[in-house]
């Protein structure tokens, strides 16, 4: 298609600056200005809603041009190859050509609303800037034949089912575990902190998993988990705490998008995280709270776990 052979085009003009990004930097875990929590869920909100218009077979083939590309990581800086860097940008834009320009451009400007005005001259710096110009002018000329392929009105919304096992069941997980929801802190920066002991590439192995998860799920069903997190977000209260109601839907959604992959898929994510996440990180969450209230909650997750299974 049109949009594969101008990402290699894309491909010619931005390998080299590619090459040179240092991808296992540890800046990129940073908040690229001034640490604005509510602005940033604000711009993530504008992700997800552009992820919940998406063409769902298209976001599952990006999650697995992702997978590939993470298999032929090379050399100190993390670089993929050129084949798969090419398809991953192929991939992309068929995933941006299948929303309205203006669901790209709301994410754009809410990016930009958290972003400092000296980062992207900053990247550059890190960089061969001829290499960083050399790409910017290869993905000014991808975007036109993108925009030229784009849909011009968002597809159907997902079916959201109702009345279900897991229906009922996130009901009760929920109201076991919203006084402990209550009591975490959503507006820490602790969430930006690099995980103790650990490296960028062994945390990039165990986010490959969790693609993997993302590319095997049903499409229907993470499009409506897409919209439960989008609807949440809009009833989050001054510490960002999200409705009860809309805490049930997405804890409903969750579940039903787990039970649409294999037990083993996500026992590999599980183990995937356990195995990169030093176990003062959850100890540490833990002690922030109330025990009772967590330890009620994990029961609840326990309970809905086994109805989540049986239905899997
Ligand atoms: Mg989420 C999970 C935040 C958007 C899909 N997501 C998580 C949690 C974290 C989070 C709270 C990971 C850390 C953890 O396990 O803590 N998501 C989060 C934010 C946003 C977001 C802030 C931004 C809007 N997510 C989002 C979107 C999608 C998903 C758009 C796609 C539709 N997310 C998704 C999945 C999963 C998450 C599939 C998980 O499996 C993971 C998770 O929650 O695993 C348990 C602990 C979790 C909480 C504090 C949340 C309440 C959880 C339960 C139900 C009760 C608590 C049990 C216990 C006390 C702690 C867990 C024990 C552990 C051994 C499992
Ligand atoms: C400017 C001035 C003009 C010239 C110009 C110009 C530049 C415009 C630009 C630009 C626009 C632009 C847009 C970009 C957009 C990037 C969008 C990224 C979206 C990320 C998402 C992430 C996600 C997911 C995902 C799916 C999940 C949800 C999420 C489901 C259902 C200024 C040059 C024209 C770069 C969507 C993918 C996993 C949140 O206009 O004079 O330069 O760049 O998890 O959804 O699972
Ligand atoms: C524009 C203007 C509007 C019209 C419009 C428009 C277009 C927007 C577009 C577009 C946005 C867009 C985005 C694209 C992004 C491509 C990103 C590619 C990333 C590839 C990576 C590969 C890799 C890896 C990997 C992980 C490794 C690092 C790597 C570590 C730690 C402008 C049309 C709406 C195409 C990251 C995955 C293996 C490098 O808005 O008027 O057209 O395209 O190895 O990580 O090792
Ligand atoms: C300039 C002037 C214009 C021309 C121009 C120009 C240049 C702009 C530039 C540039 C922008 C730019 C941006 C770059 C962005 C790279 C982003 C990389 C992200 C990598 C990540 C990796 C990671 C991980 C991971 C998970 C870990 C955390 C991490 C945990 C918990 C100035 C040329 C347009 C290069 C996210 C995935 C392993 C961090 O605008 O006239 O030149 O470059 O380790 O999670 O550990
Ligand atoms: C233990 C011991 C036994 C008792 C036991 C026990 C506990 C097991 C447990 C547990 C397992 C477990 C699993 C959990 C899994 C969480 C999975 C999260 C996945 C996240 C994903 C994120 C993403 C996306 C997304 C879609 C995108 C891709 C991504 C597309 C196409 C130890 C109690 C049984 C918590 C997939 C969603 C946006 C990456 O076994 O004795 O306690 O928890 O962006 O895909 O867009
Ligand atoms: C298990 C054992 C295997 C069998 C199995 C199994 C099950 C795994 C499961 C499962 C995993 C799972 C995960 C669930 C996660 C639910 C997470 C809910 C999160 C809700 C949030 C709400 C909110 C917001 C929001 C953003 C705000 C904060 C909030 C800020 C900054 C165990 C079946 C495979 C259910 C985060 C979105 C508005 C709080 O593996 O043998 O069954 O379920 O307001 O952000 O303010
Ligand atoms: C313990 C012992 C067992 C019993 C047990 C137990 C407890 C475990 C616990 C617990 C685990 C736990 C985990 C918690 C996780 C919370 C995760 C929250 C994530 C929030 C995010 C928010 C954000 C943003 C956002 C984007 C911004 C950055 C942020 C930028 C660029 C010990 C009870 C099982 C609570 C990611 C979205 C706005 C950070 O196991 O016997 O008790 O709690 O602002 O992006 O700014």
């Amino acid at each position: 298609d049109e949009i594969g052979d101008a990402a290699k085009k894309l491909g010619d003009a931005s390998y080299d600056f590619a090459k040179e990004v240092d991808w296992n930097n540890g800046i990129f875990l940073q908040a690229p200005g001034k640490f604005q929590p509510l602005k940033a869920l604000k711009a993530i909100d504008k992700m997800i809603e552009m992820g919940a218009a998406a063409d769902p077979k298209l976001l599952k083939a990006a999650a697995e041009a992702h997978h590939k590309a993470i298999g032929s990581i090379s050399g100190p800086n993390g670089v993929t190859s050129r084949a798969d860097w090419d398809a991953v940008n192929a991939a992309l834009g068929r995933v941006v050509a299948s929303v309205p320009k203006a669901k790209v451009m709301d994410v754009y400007n809410s990016v930009k609303d958290i972003t400092d005005p000296g980062v992207p001259a900053y990247m550059k710096s890190l960089v061969n800037g001829a290499d960083a110009e050399k790409a910017y002018a290869g993905f000014l000329a991808f975007k036109d034949v993108v925009e030229k392929n784009q849909v011009t009105a968002v597809g159907a919304p997902a079916t959201v089912p109702s009345g279900d096992k897991i229906g009922v069941a996130a009901k009760a997980l929920s109201d076991a575990s919203y006084p402990f929801l209550k009591e975490v802190d959503w507006l820490s920066d602790v969430y930006l902190k690099p995980l103790p002991d650990t490296t960028a590439s062994k945390v990039v192995k165990a986010i490959d998993k969790m693609i993997v998860m993302g590319s095997q799920m049903d499409g229907n069903l993470l499009k409506a988990a897409a919209q439960a997190h989008h609807k949440a977000i809009g009833s989050i209260d001054a510490k960002g705490v999200t409705s009860a109601a809309d805490y049930e839907a997405v804890n409903a959604a969750i579940g039903r998008i787990v039970a649409s992959v294999p037990k083993a898929t996500v026992m590999d994510v599980y183990n995937a995280m356990a195995a990169v996440t030093d176990g003062s990180v959850p100890n540490n969450m833990f002690s922030k709270v109330n025990p009772l209230d967590a330890v009620a909650a994990a029961k609840g997750f326990y309970t809905f776990k086994d109805v989540v299974e049986s239905v899997q």
